[in-house]
């Protein structure tokens, strides 16, 4: 069965692959497995027939028979339980590639999508730049430590995994902040995931979205 994900029919980001289909997406491809998008509207993403699947109306949702999955980090784990490609068959090298995929999205992804959103929000309140330099320091203590860790390693724990699918996908988001390439080990990290053939293929898939949407009715809002 193909399974079905939702994305936006407009994303934010025009198409710089920020949105978290792309993780999906990447994973799948990762796995070779084909699967459908179902573009939405913000206004689709909060009525009742969405909501059904997703309880917070956001993207992505997972549908495949009666499995109706949503968080992208669920998404891509239920992905590499069922195709192999993403997760180590030794049952230590598994649990720690499922480890650096928590870590990714709970303990690196939120300061990063705070500063995202303090700069795309907050930009004319008053304490705007004390605010912006708390979170990009906090950032910043990330990146060293996960910079620290990975040392002179390709990747984050032996193989490509899923750990590492998501690490770089949270990363990606700090692309033309600057603070990428302060730690040169980690923007070497985040494009060796950007250089995959399947990362690519998802990135292409997600950017066409974005050119159907200009060509569809103007560009949406820029981030
Ligand atoms: N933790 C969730 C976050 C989902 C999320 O924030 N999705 C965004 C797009 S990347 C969204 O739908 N935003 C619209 C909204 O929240 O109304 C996940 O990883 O799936």
């Amino acid at each position: 069965m193909i399974p079905v994900i939702t994305a936006f029919e407009r994303s934010p980001d025009r198409g710089r692959g920020l949105a978290r289909d792309m993780r999906v997406r990447w994973a799948l491809e990762e796995v070779g497995q084909p699967y459908e998008v179902r573009l939405l509207s913000f206004p689709e993403m909060k009525q009742p027939a969405h909501l059904a699947l997703h309880p917070f109306g956001q993207i992505p949702t997972w549908e495949e028979g009666d499995l109706v999955l949503f968080e992208s980090g669920a998404i891509v784990l239920h992905v590499a339980q069922h195709h192999p490609g993403l997760l180590p068959d030794d049952p230590d090298a598994r649990a720690r590639a499922i480890m650096w995929m928590f870590a990714a999205l709970g303990t690196v992804e939120p300061p990063i999508v705070d500063l995202s959103m303090t700069r795309l929000f907050e930009r004319k309140e008053p304490r705007y730049a004390r605010r912006v330099h708390a979170v990009e320091t906090r950032t910043r203590q990330r990146l060293t430590e996960l910079s620290a860790r990975l040392g002179s390693a390709a990747l984050l724990d032996g193989a490509f995994s899923g750990g590492d699918l998501l690490m770089v996908t949270v990363l990606l988001r700090l692309e033309g902040t600057g603070l990428l390439e302060e730690h040169p080990r980690i923007d070497a990290y985040v494009a060796r995931g950007r250089e995959r053939p399947a990362f690519r293929r998802a990135f292409d898939a997600q950017h066409a979205v974005f050119l159907d949407s200009l060509h569809a009715g103007g560009p949406p809002p820029a981030d």
